[in-house]
C-alpha cells in the first residue's frame, strides 16, 4: 500500500512512522507513506495557500489552485483508490472504514486547515472525507497518522500472531475481554480460576461471555 498525504505541517507526522510496528511495515516493504508539502504548490512569492472566504467571515480557505496542482500531479503519476479529505465534518472513523481501507492500494490523505477547503476541491478530487471523533484537532495531521495507523497494522504481513488483528476490539463489534499475566495473585487480587484450569472450550466461552458484559457496560451502542 502507497498513502501520500499532502499538509502544510508534515514534519508532524514523521515520528509515528519513525517507531514500532509501523516502522517495521515501512523497512518490510509492506507500505509505503510520502509526504507533500502543500506550500510547495503555493502562489507567488510568497507561496500562498489559503485566502479570505467569499461572502465574509472568520477564518482563511484552503484555496483551490495549490491543492489541485498537488493532487493532479500524484494523479498522474499513479491510479488512486481513494483521495480522502481529514476533517471533523466527515464520516466518523471506525474498524469497518478502517478494514475496507486496508485493502486498497494508492490512497491519497489532505490534512485539512484552516476553516477548510474551497468547496470546488471536493468536486474536483475528494471521494472520502473522515473524522476521527466529535471534537476539533488543529489540523487534519494527527487524524491523518491515526487514520493511517489503523490502516497500515491491517497489511497481510504487518503485526505477527500474537499481535493479530482478528481478535481486536471492534473487530467483532465487541470490547476485549479482561486478561491476565503473571503473578496469578498480587496484592490478594486473583486471576480468574478459569483461565488457569486449561480448559481451552471453557476460556473461550468464558472470554466471550465477558467481552459480551463489558461491551453492554461500557458501550452498548455498537453491540449488533
Ligand atoms: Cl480529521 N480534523 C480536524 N481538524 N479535527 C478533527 C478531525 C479532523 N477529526 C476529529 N477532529
Amino acid at each position: 500500500m502507497r498513502i501520500d498525504i499532502i499538509s502544510v505541517l508534515p514534519e508532524l507526522m514523521e515520528s509515528p512512522f519513525r517507531a514500532s510496528i509501523l516502522k517495521r511495515a515501512m523497512d518490510k516493504g509492506l507500505a509505503e507513506v510520502h509526504f507533500h508539502q502543500l506550500r510547495d504548490y503555493g502562489l507567488g512569492k510568497y507561496r500562498q495557500i489559503d485566502d479570505e472566504p467569499y461572502g465574509g467571515g472568520a477564518g482563511m480557505v484552503m484555496m483551490i489552485e495549490p491543492l489541485d496542482k498537488c493532487i493532479s500531479e500524484l494523479k498522474a503519476q499513479r491510479d488512486y483508490d481513494e483521495v480522502i479529505y481529514l476533517t471533523p465534518d466527515g464520516e466518523t472513523l471506525n474498524q469497518k472504514i478502517a478494514n475496507t481501507l486496508s485493502i486498497k492500494n494508492n490512497l491519497i490523505f489532505l490534512c485539512g486547515h484552516y476553516k477548510g477547503i474551497d468547496q470546488r476541491v471536493r468536486e474536483l478530487h475528494i471521494t472520502k472525507e473522515i473524522s476521527i471523533g466529535d471534537y476539533v484537532l488543529t489540523g487534519g495531521e494527527l487524524a491523518a497518522c491515526v487514520l493511517a495507523d489503523s490502516v497500515i497494522r491491517l497489511l497481510p504481513g504487518v503485526l505477527n500472531d500474537e499481535q493479530s488483528a482478528l481478535t481486536d476490539s471492534f473487530q467483532d463489534n465487541l470490547l476485549s475481554p479482561p486478561i491476565y499475566t503473571r503473578p496469578d495473585e498480587y496484592k490478594g487480587l486473583k486471576v480468574p480460576e478459569i483461565l488457569l484450569s486449561g480448559n481451552q472450550k471453557k476460556i473461550e466461552d468464558w472470554r466471550h461471555d465477558e467481552a459480551v458484559r463489558i461491551t453492554k457496560e461500557k458501550r452498548p451502542d455498537i453491540l449488533e
